[in-house]
């Protein structure tokens, strides 16, 4: 189930640019795709005389942005749950970097709908999970660490400001995020049922 419902009747949104792509949270990781490189040429215009290069395989794959969230006493909530006025909830967007090289760059946006208040400074980041961790590791692990971010645009990664959560620089003036290789990266923030 992890980051695959998109039926959020309350409307929040979530929109993630990756350097200069820009797409809304996947559905399930796109299949990696290959593509092949070879040089030829020709010595004095004889192509019998130099022999082509080796294939170069590359393969790409798309990330995804997946979203939890989970009552203070750290019980998973589903989509769709009906909660209480007042009640607060901890939502945790991550990205598991299942390649051998960094994410750089990457911004993660999420407005909130009316129905959610932003509880200032609560703002964590992670990125010391190792690619592949459960939701409930991702989750405990982030919600452990002890600093919180500031809710201003500076220099760290994040910045909340009125019912918008900015992660990255991409379209705030906030620090550069990247995810390290074959690692979870994961934010959260804490809200109230309004
Ligand atoms: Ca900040
Ligand atoms: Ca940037």
């Amino acid at each position: 189930m992890k980051g695959k419902d998109r039926r959020n009747g309350i409307g929040n949104r979530i929109a993630v640019t990756v350097a200069a792509c820009v797409a809304f949270a996947l559905l399930m990781a796109v299949p990696a795709m290959a593509a092949d490189n070879q040089g030829f040429g020709d010595i004095a215009g004889d192509g019998d005389s130099l022999t082509n290069s080796n294939i170069f395989s590359l393969f790409t794959t798309t990330m995804s942005l997946n979203k939890m969230a989970f009552l203070a006493n750290g019980t998973q909530l589903t989509s769709g749950s009906t909660l209480a006025r007042g009640t607060e909830v901890r939502f945790v967007i991550y990205i598991d970097n299942t390649t051998n090289f960094p994410l750089n760059d990457v911004s993660v946006r999420d407005v909130l709908d009316s129905a959610f208040a932003y509880q200032a400074g609560s703002m964590k980041v992670d990125d010391t999970i190792a690619s592949g961790a459960t939701e409930a590791v991702i989750y405990s692990t982030v919600n452990a660490v002890a600093t919180t971010l500031s809710d201003v645009v500076d220099a760290d990664v994040a910045s909340a400001v009125g019912v918008t959560i900015e992660v990255g620089d991409q379209n705030v003036a906030n620090g550069q995020l990247d995810v390290p290789a074959n690692s979870v990266w994961a934010v959260l923030f804490r809200v109230l049922m309004q």
